[in-house]
């Protein structure tokens, strides 16, 4: 299971849009996550409309003297829509237990960060809300485990939000449908070495943390869960045809003419 406790068949059957998806019963995107139990909002396709809605239930934390925060991710490109400003504007002013974290990996699909935003670094537009800010490196593990506990402290001690900017890249192409052709080749056999999953390990094996037998054991182990999980996703029943009327805006199903 995940650290926040969605497990690898979850996210099987919301990939293969089965009956069963926790997050929309087979209706949402998959990489939609939401579990009311579990506190987690799914983010919506358009992006940096989920800034709001985190800061919403920041304020409804607040409302409720609730010892919690609420966070949200965005990438670089997605923190220059107008949402991204308006929520954290708002988190700003009512000094909300509120962390937004910019993932910056320099790319919105084709769209380089020369052409994105001039500031230097993202970061800095804290001031402009009244919080703290801070860069970190994104493709080192504990820098982000320490800014983000460091934001959460100061949230749960009632000192406000927190924007965060982690610095990393992209390793692969937005998606299936995009070429990646934009960047040079140099530029693509950079990022290998750059790759902070390999540079994590590297670090955990050298600082004698973990050994080859534990990783070996590990990898097994999580092939075996992630392989079965992707058997019984697929053997899993779709939604019925009653289904497609429900979580939507007219559950009974009555057509209008
Ligand atoms: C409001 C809106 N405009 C455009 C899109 C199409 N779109 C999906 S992802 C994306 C790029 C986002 O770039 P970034 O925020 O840097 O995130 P990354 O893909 O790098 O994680 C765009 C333009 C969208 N989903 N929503
Ligand atoms: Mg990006």
């Amino acid at each position: 299971v995940t650290y926040m406790g969605i497990t690898p068949l979850d996210t099987m059957l919301s990939a293969f849009g089965k009956r069963d998806d926790i997050n929309s019963g087979g209706k949402q995107m998959p990489s939609h996550f939401s579990h009311k139990d579990k506190g987690i909002l799914s983010q919506s396709s358009p992006v940096a409309t989920q800034i709001p809605h985190s800061v919403g239930a920041a304020l409804a934390l607040k409302m409720d003297n609730k010892q919690n925060i609420a966070t949200a991710t965005v990438g670089e490109g997605s923190s220059n829509q107008g949402d991204f400003h308006e929520g954290l504007n708002f988190a700003g002013v009512h000094d909300l237990p509120f962390v937004c974290v910019i993932i910056n990996n320099k790319y919105a699909i084709s769209v380089p960060d020369s052409l994105q935003y001039a500031a230097e670094k993202l970061s800095d537009r804290a001031l402009g809300y009244g919080m703290y800010g801070e860069q970190v490196d994104g493709n080192d593990p504990i820098a982000v485990y320490k800014a983000m506990k460091e934001a959460r402290n100061r949230s749960l001690n009632g000192e406000g939000a927190t924007l965060i900017e982690a610095v990393t890249s992209r390793m692969t192409p937005h998606s299936s449908d995009d070429d990646d052709k934009y960047r040079t080749q140099e530029e693509r056999d950079s990022l290998k070495e750059g790759d902070c999953n390999i540079k994590f390990k590297s670090f955990l094996l050298e600082n004698e943390i973990i050994d080859e037998q534990w990783l070996s054991d590990l990898e097994q182990e999580h092939k075996e869960l992630i392989n079965k999980a992707t058997k019984a996703a697929e053997e899993a029943p779709y939604p019925s045809i009653e289904e497609a009327y429900t979580h939507v805006y007219d559950e009974g199903g009555q057509q209008n003419d």
